[in-house]
């Protein structure tokens, strides 16, 4: 199995962490989608990672399909609770944590346009998402150490990912400040080694 990746980006490394805590053996290929001839062009229509390749050559994606994959294989933890409450908790978590990372992506995008090219009302649009998002996590988690009564699983690998995700492009947002919950969160699960092992590097974005 070949996972492609991209250093900084925080949807790889939702499926990264999950093979790790899974203990999944995997080959790691790091990719710069942004490049022509990146490693995804002709294996996912998007032109994006992650991407998952199986040994049969079947390909999987986008991140949440690979989840998905990762969990049918049945290996320890559950990473996506089997019971309809929790699944859709877990689910709704990771859209909202994805959420953040596609407002901060387009900010960043944007970001690297000439000033006078910048629509600040396009990067007010995301910034506006992205203050509403950790809000609407930091609600979701309350004074609890998870999401949901199952315990570690997906939502907690999406918020972590989205959070060290706004540290890296968009550090001028104190999510800090704003989310105590999150703060103990992000400080418990960012020492286990698939997080610690897997935080975000730069690499040169494109001059749109
Ligand atoms: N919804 C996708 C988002 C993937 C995504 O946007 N990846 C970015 C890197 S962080 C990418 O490959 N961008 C290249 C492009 O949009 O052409 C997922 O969850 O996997």
């Amino acid at each position: 199995m070949k996972l492609i990746i991209a250093n900084p980006s925080p949807y790889a490394r939702k499926a990264r962490v999950a093979l790790l805590e899974k203990g999944i053996d995997c080959d790691i290929v790091v990719a710069n989608p942004w490049l022509p001839k990146t490693a995804v062009a002709g294996i996912n229509p998007l032109g994006k990672v992650p991407t998952l390749v199986l040994d049969d050559g079947a390909v999987v994606h986008d991140s949440k399909v690979i989840v998905e994959y990762l969990e049918t294989l049945g290996l320890p933890p559950v990473l996506i609770p089997a019971d309809p409450q929790n699944r859709i908790a877990h689910k709704q978590i990771e859209a909202i944590a994805d959420g953040i990372c596609d407002a901060v992506v387009l900010t960043a995008l944007e970001g690297a346009r000439a000033t006078d090219k910048r629509s600040v009302a396009w990067l007010e649009r995301q910034s506006k998402k992205i203050v509403e998002g950790v809000a609407e996590l930091e609600r979701l988690l309350g004074a609890r150490d998870s999401f949901t009564d199952s315990g570690f699983g997906l939502a907690e690998i999406a918020t972590v990912c989205a959070l060290d995700y706004i540290d890296f492009r968009f550090p001028q947002y104190h999510w800090r400040t704003r989310a105590p919950g999150l703060v103990q969160l992000h400080g418990n699960l960012s020492q286990r080694p698939s997080f610690s092992g897997t935080k975000p590097q730069p690499q040169v974005l494109p001059g749109l």
